[in-house]
């Protein structure tokens, strides 16, 4: 009996952490700020074909509409109700695209803000981008509806009614977040209007949530609402089947609140993985590829079955949030030799970013544009995302889901998925090299000088073809090519100048 409570209690604990993504398929990419239209083609058009297993997409609910700066990206995380139309388009186009996505195999997670409102200064007689009246002043959000009952503000104690010490766990949980209305989530009508909201999206068919600022709530006001998650649609999901969640928990160590509070409710966003991933391959305080040869919990991460990574999200891209050593498409070539090293290794779900392009302005190292919006027309509206012949993304959106290196390194991922970390080699410096069983290789040279070496692949005998310089076509290689002997054995050279210092090969890139 004990025991059966037990299984019940950790199959339960677990059912959250599940992805649910299908045909092998094991990596999430977030399209911040796509239009729903566009999310729907780029499922059947070129996300399920080249093996992604997910978006992430961006809030789906009404939100603010701010002009001073103009349209931000950031009034998405300003909602107002949860009517279901938003800057990314109405709520028709979010089931189309839902039901698309989940017709060729790409599962939705949904970016669920639920700690907040708008900002306190939000206004009195505004509306919603669905139109919906409020009022901040009288927190009155009549489309939920949601009345002055429904905040925190009496339990806060800070001053000026914002977070104002990080280490103050009571200030974290029930003050603002930098002037945002704190919903009160533990009344159980609180609880209850964010399960609706979530619930709706489920039996639109998505498949989870990426779910906001959750150091900002309590462990037990987030267990609550999960607990009132329906189970996912049986039109795509297996009967039974809990909505996967991911916790934004930012924890750099430092903090009281930690994302091992989190970890038994669902999955929690890993952001130590990126930022030292990043202090790695810029060789920041003297770190080396080589260190990673105990990668993951051996680097204070938490478990892998807990973990949510990615090298650089849309906060810490562009300075939000936690910054510094986070690689990005700004930086090409580092940036697709790390996502390649985080699609390559084992650890944690992979989350790939993709991302719009903006003017940046620094001012005494910080962004002054670090606000400016997705592409878009004069009246605000967002642009779609055009494909150029060469299956490259224009008018300023970035794509790097579709750069040839870091697509391939997410097949990658798919083909050598549940084989181990196998043959680790490495030069004390920045070459290193690894297998997964017996189905991938990655040899990567971060070193100022070439790589030259005979390595145990693992592979069984023949010609591969490198996926990172180019990739398999029929039976022809567009890349390098290499040759595995019947030991296994195969000669690697990467020369430190090389467009990008490293190679690939699996089972299904053999000619
Ligand atoms: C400002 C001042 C306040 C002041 C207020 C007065 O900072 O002190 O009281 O004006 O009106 C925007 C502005 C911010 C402004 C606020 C309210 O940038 O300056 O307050 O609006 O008007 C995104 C952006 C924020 C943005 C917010 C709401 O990053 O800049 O705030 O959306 O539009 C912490 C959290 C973590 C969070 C991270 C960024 O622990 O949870 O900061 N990450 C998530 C999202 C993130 C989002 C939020 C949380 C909030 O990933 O994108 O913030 O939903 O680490
Ligand atoms: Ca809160």
């Amino acid at each position: 009996m004990k025991l059966l409570i037990l299984v019940a209690l950790f199959g339960l604990s677990l059912s959250y952490h599940n992805p649910h993504t299908k045909h092998g398929r094991t990596s999430i990419v977030h399209l911040f700020e796509w239009r729903w239209k566009d999310i729907a083609e780029e499922c059947e058009r070129y996300l399920a074909p080249n093996g992604y297993g997910g978006v992430q997409i961006s809030p789906p609910n009404e939100h603010i509409i701010l002009s001073d700066p103009w349209r931000p990206w950031w009034q998405r995380y300003q909602p107002i109700g949860y009517n279901l139309c938003s800057r990314s388009g109405t709520e028709a186009e979010l089931k189309d695209m839902i039901t698309r996505c989940n017709n060729v195999g790409v599962n939705i997670y949904v970016d669920a803000v639920i700690n907040h409102m708008c900002g306190a200064g939000g206004g009195e007689g505004k509306h919603s981008s669905c139109g919906s009246y409020f009022n901040t002043h009288a927190k009155d959000f009549p489309s939920v509806p949601f009345s002055a009952w429904d905040f925190n503000d009496g339990k806060c104690n800070t001053g000026s009614g914002d977070i104002e010490n990080y280490n103050d766990i009571y200030q974290v949980r029930d003050c603002r977040l930098v002037s945002l209305l704190d919903l009160a989530l533990e009344k159980d009508y609180v609880r209850g209007k964010a399960a609706d909201f979530m619930n709706k999206l489920i039996d639109m068919g998505v498949a989870g949530f990426r779910v906001d600022a959750c150091k900002h709530m309590w462990p037990g006001d987030l267990a609550a609402v999960y607990g009132k998650l329906n189970n996912l649609n049986t039109k795509w999901f297996s009967a039974g089947s809990r909505p996967f969640i991911y916790q934004e928990v930012i924890d750099l160590g430092g903090e009281p609140i930690t994302a091992s509070q989190y970890s038994d409710l669902g999955r929690v966003t890993e952001f130590k993985y990126g930022a030292k991933l990043g202090t790695v391959f810029r060789k920041w305080n003297n770190e080396k590829l080589y260190y990673l040869s105990n990668w993951g919990e051996g680097w204070g991460f938490m478990p892998s079955g807990n973990a949510l990574v990615f090298i650089d999200n849309h906060d810490n891209q562009r300075g939000h949030g936690a910054g510094g050593s986070i690689l990005t498409f700004w930086d090409p070539r580092l940036y697709k030799m790390a996502v390649g090293m985080m699609l390559a290794h084992p650890y944690g779900v992979t989350r790939v970013m993709s991302s719009f392009r903006w003017d940046r302005n620094f001012v005494n190292g910080k962004d002054q544009n670090d606000w400016i919006g997705p592409p878009s027309y004069s009246d605000g509206t967002t642009k779609p995302v055009p494909i150029n012949p060469d299956t490259t993304c224009g008018d300023g959106w970035v794509c790097e889901h579709r750069w040839r290196q870091i697509r391939n390194m997410v097949i990658f991922r798919n083909v050598v998925n549940g084989e181990a970390l196998v043959n680790w080699w490495d030069n004390k410096s920045n070459q290193i090299a690894f297998g997964r069983g017996s189905r991938g290789f990655i040899v990567i040279n971060n070193d100022d000088w070439n790589l030259e070496e005979t390595l145990n692949t693992g592979l069984p005998s023949g010609t591969y073809c490198d996926v990172i310089s180019g990739q398999k076509e029929g039976n022809a290689c567009t890349g390098k090519q290499v040759s595995v002997d019947g030991n296994g054995r195969a000669y690697f050279k990467i020369s430190n100048s090389d467009e990008d210092p490293f190679v690939a090969i699996h089972v299904e890139s053999k000619l």
